[in-house]
């Protein structure tokens, strides 16, 4: 297999189990978790896949419904069409209504079905008074996007493309921010090896954001409204001052406490407070992790990602899509794959987003 095909299936084949280990723990809703009941959790997926009879299967969550939605329509339009998009995640969601969505996001889902999927755009921006959800649904579906752009090597295409996607649920600006903060991770995982440097990856993080958030465009416009509840009582604004958090983290020669984590950098449904704990859960892949001593990379990246608690769903799957595309597919463990629902989907359509790569 190509380097870049087992980087493309490790994204979203990441993605899929970070999901569905992830819930495992999700209705927990913790603080933080003990390291040893995410490994006890995992153990126990081995075991499972060794009885061929008898798998009990992981099922997957809204992160996956949402992000096989954007995977299929980029796959099947060779492109991006808003209005097939916002079908799919409707469409999906009346099929299968319990896979966990977003409280506020179902409201969405029904005008975009009510409205014939004409105003694609229209039912996000009345969200919460017109301010628009600054939930994680947005980032927490678009690694298939990251994919998409690849090819392109261009992240302001990137950027245009992911606000486009968020936008059909979300308008809020940090939960557009915190999608092109994900996207822009993958990318750069894609083009790392698996000995990465993470203080330089933070740096290059830093770069692209800074021009993003200082950018007085049109989405920029868009946080006028309330963003993540009082901001006074955030003592971090943007996500520039939060992956400038993780480069003092990365530094230390002792990582910080997952609560220090969870409290500093957050794990909640916010994209704000989800997105940066899932980049520095990869990032921290590099490092020492005592409970974890004889398991690999992307291992290390979801058990941490996990034991962060509060959205672990979510954080885990953009975490596992992070680690996905740096490890590739082989990194991740064939009992886990066997185990979560969704997984094989999840390689077809990185094979079809690798095609669409190929071609000129
Ligand atoms: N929904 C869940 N998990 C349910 C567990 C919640 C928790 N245990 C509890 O007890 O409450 N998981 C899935 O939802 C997240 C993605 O959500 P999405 O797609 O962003 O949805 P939505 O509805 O747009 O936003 C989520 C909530 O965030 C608050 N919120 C967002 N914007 C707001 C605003 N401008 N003002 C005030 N509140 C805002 C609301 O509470 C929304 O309901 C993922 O975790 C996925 O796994
Ligand atoms: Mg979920
Ligand atoms: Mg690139
Ligand atoms: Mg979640």
């Amino acid at each position: 297999m190509s380097t870049t095909l087992s980087k493309f299936q490790g994204t979203l084949v990441g993605a899929v189990v970070g999901d569905c280990i992830g819930a495992i723990f999700e209705s927990l809703w913790a603080k933080t978790i003990n390291p040893n009941k995410v490994i006890g959790a995992i153990e126990n997926l081995e075991t499972v896949s060794k009885e061929e009879d008898n798998h009990r299967i992981y099922e997957f969550t809204d992160d996956t419904a949402m992000a096989r939605s954007v995977a299929k329509s980029l796959v099947i339009n060779e492109g991006f069409d808003a209005s097939d998009m916002a079908e799919r995640f409707s469409e999906n969601y009346f099929d299968e209504p319990d896979r966990g969505y977003g409280g506020n996001v179902i409201n969405v889902f029904s005008q975009l079905k009510e409205l014939d999927y004409k105003d694609v755009f229209g039912p996000a921006k009345k969200q919460f008074g017109g301010s628009g959800s600054y939930g994680n649904g947005g980032a927490m579906r678009i690694a298939p996007a990251a994919l998409f752009t690849f090819k392109d090597d261009d992240p302001e295409k990137s950027k245009d493309l992911v606000t486009q996607i968020t936008s059909i649920t979300h308008s809020n600006n940090q939960a557009i921010l915190g999608a092109v903060l994900q996207s822009y991770a993958v990318d750069m995982a894609l083009n790392s090896s698996s000995t990465f440097s993470p203080d330089e990856m933070v740096d290059a993080l830093i770069t692209l954001m800074k021009m993003v958030e200082e950018e007085p465009n049109e989405t920029n416009k868009s946080s006028e409204g309330p963003q993540k509840e009082d901001k006074s009582e955030q003592k971090l604004k943007t996500y520039v001052e939060k992956l400038e958090l993780i480069k003092t983290y990365l530094k230390q020669e002792e990582q910080p406490t997952q609560l220090t984590v969870h409290t500093e950098l957050g794990a909640d449904i916010s994209a704000f407070e989800s997105v940066p704990a899932a980049v520095y859960s990869f990032l921290r892949s590099q490092k020492d992790f005592a409970d974890l001593k004889d398991r690999n990379s992307f291992e290390k990246t979801i058990v941490y990602a996990i034991s962060l608690g509060g959205d672990s769903d979510t954080v885990a799957t953009m975490a596992g899509a992070i680690a996905g595309a740096c490890y590739g597919v082989e990194s991740i463990p064939i009992s886990w794959q066997k185990c979560c629902e969704g997984v094989e989907d999840a390689k077809k359509f990185a094979e079809g987003l690798y095609k669409l790569s190929q071609m000129s």
